[in-house]
């Protein structure tokens, strides 16, 4: 695998879905597969889990692994073709990722959405020039419009848990204060309609995502009646996508916020979420500390995810 962006770049999904259970029993079997090969994590916006559970996955395959916060000691970069760089930024992507590419063999990149410019964001700007410019493989660790690492431990943890061959799987939107991103609900629907779940997606008016992530999702604005027979609620905030309005914070009305009453029509779900998460606004305190929730061992299959995305670019290096 030379490049992971998006769930198309697994040549086999359900492959990769028993590869990864295959990993997690024994999460050192190629322990030797990365000798001498190096990881760099460039990263464009903080992380916790990403940081760690990437660089975990690296460490289990034997690479190397350097890290860069762009914005804590690097130069800052200039990201515009064209521009007259009098301003505060030394340095362009387009000397800076050659560099980078000079001294390993795999680079991750975390480069959120500006939420300014929907074009300059869709066109994933940043990181397809990390993939033009660097002649080493490039995986994302959340880009502009997607968060594949996550979906895929997003998708193991479902495939762990799931009690039925079909479960019924509801994205729902919850508010949250600030403009978040739209990657990790499109990357969720991305996944999620390459397998034959039932999957449903529910948000205000207003929150459509882009239609080329809905897919053939059923999309039902009135949330009690989404979770109706829920098996998994995965809840996130995003920011609007549709119309004149990107990037922009429409409501933030806690009565979707998840809570025991959302969870009661439900068939008993799981309560599933990326973190980080604001606590009674995206979900209440007694919801996410239920035995139905999996946001520890969804953050736990992050390092597998990760193995597994990793052992795919070495093998093809
Ligand atoms: C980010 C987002 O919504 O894209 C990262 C989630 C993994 N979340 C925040 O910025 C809070
Ligand atoms: N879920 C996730 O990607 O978390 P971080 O932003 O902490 O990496």
């Amino acid at each position: 695998m030379k490049k992971f962006t998006c769930v198309a770049d697994l040549k086999n999904l359900s492959e990769s879905v028993k590869e990864a259970f295959e990993i997690k029993k024994d999460r050192y079997q190629f322990d030797t597969l990365g000798k001498n090969k190096t990881l760099l994590m460039i990263f464009f916006n903080s992380s916790l889990r990403t940081r760690l559970s990437t660089q975990k996955a690296a460490l289990n395959l034997g690479m190397n692994v350097m890290v860069l916060d762009v914005n804590q000691g690097a130069w800052k970069l200039e990201t515009e073709r064209g521009v007259v760089m009098n301003g505060d930024k030394p340095e362009h992507l387009v000397e800076a990722i050659p560099v980078m590419g000079c001294y390993c063999d795999v680079i991750g990149v975390r480069s959120f959405a500006q939420l300014k410019d929907r074009e300059f964001d869709y066109n994933e700007t940043i990181i397809n020039q990390f993939i033009k410019h660097s002649g080493k493989p490039v995986f994302s660790m959340e880009a502009a419009t997607r968060h594949p690492l996550q979906s895929f431990a997003d998708l193991i943890t479902i495939e762990e848990y799931k009690k039925q061959e079909r479960p019924k799987v509801v994205l729902s939107w919850a508010p949250h204060p600030n403009a978040l991103p739209q990657a990790v609900p499109n990357s969720f629907a991305e996944w999620m309609n390459a397998t034959d779940y039932e999957f449903v997606i529910t948000h205000p008016e207003g929150y459509e995502l882009a239609p080329e992530f809905v897919g053939g999702a059923v999309v039902e604005y009135d949330q009690m009646k989404a979770l109706e027979g829920a098996d998994f609620v995965y809840a996130k905030n995003w920011s609007t996508y549709a119309g004149d309005n990107y990037g922009k914070v429409l409501s933030k009305d806690r009565a979707w916020t998840i809570s025991a009453e959302h969870m009661k029509v439900t068939n008993n779900a799981y309560f599933m979420h990326c973190l980080p998460v604001r606590r009674n606004m995206i979900v209440t305190d007694d919801v996410i500390e239920s035995p139905q929730s999996l946001v520890i061992p969804e953050a736990a299959n992050r390092e597998i995810s990760a193995t597994v995305v990793l052992k795919n670019i070495i093998e093809s290096l």
